[in-house]
């Protein structure tokens, strides 16, 4: 059966793998699964059509004959139970990745989104200035964490899982403050996701779309 996501007609981004889409098909890339993109503009994320598969009229989405799904984690749990790569087998392993997942989209990523706010959408607030380091203490106080447990593993927990996939996907998100840096652990974990197969050939697909024409 066909599989379609949806990803923004052009990312604001232009090509650097930001946006969400970049973690759906970095998955469906894991379970090898082929897919379609159907590219939207902000004005039809908002139209009628798409609020019927996104109710929050948002990217990514994710359609499969008569299931349509919605929210990254749970797309990246959908694909983990139907293929295998991205779970392990063993019972108590399988329930750890799970919890990884939910670590990432629960407890590390709202913290970075924050500080995604702060540095951009309120920069040219007069009270910014004073808030940017309390945000970025935030994001740090889980990296302290996040970093202790790694240690010098490759992975959250053993090999790699849709965990990993979400943590690494989430952690990028941080690399143009430069606080990943501080973290020489946690920056080699994300590197070892982006150097995956599946990683450098769904990187690649939102690049052609989105890179400004002459890169
Ligand atoms: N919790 C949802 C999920 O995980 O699926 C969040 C989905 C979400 O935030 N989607 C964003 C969106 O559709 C795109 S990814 N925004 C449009 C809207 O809300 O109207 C967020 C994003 C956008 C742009 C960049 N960038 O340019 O760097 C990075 C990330």
């Amino acid at each position: 059966m066909t599989i379609t996501i949806t990803a923004f007609e052009r990312s604001p981004d232009g090509g650097k793998g930001l946006a969400r889409d970049t973690r759906v098909r970095w998955a469906l890339e894991e379970v090898r699964q082929p897919y379609e993109v159907r590219f939207v503009s902000f004005a039809r994320m908002k139209a009628p059509d798409h609020l019927a598969i996104h109710p929050f009229g948002q990217i990514p989405t994710y359609e499969e004959g008569s299931l349509s799904l919605f929210e990254t984690g749970s797309i990246v749990f959908h694909l983990a139970e139907q293929h295998a790569g991205l779970l392990p087998k063993d019972r108590n392993a399988r329930a750890r990745a799970i919890t990884w997942m939910f670590a990432a989209l629960n407890t590390v990523e709202p913290p970075i989104l924050e500080l995604t706010t702060a540095r951009i959408f309120e920069a040219d607030k007069p009270w910014s200035e004073a808030r940017l380091p309390l945000v970025k203490n935030r994001v740090r106080s889980r990296l302290d964490s996040l970093s202790a447990h790694l240690g010098v593993a490759d992975w959250l927990d053993d090999a790699f899982s849709a965990g990993d996939l979400l943590m690494v996907s989430v952690l990028l998100r941080l690399r143009m403050s430069g606080i990943l840096d501080e973290y020489q652990n946690l920056a080699a974990y994300v590197a070892r996701g982006e150097a995956r197969p599946a990683y450098i050939r769904a990187f690649a697909a939102q690049f052609a779309i989105n890179a400004p024409s002459g890169n």
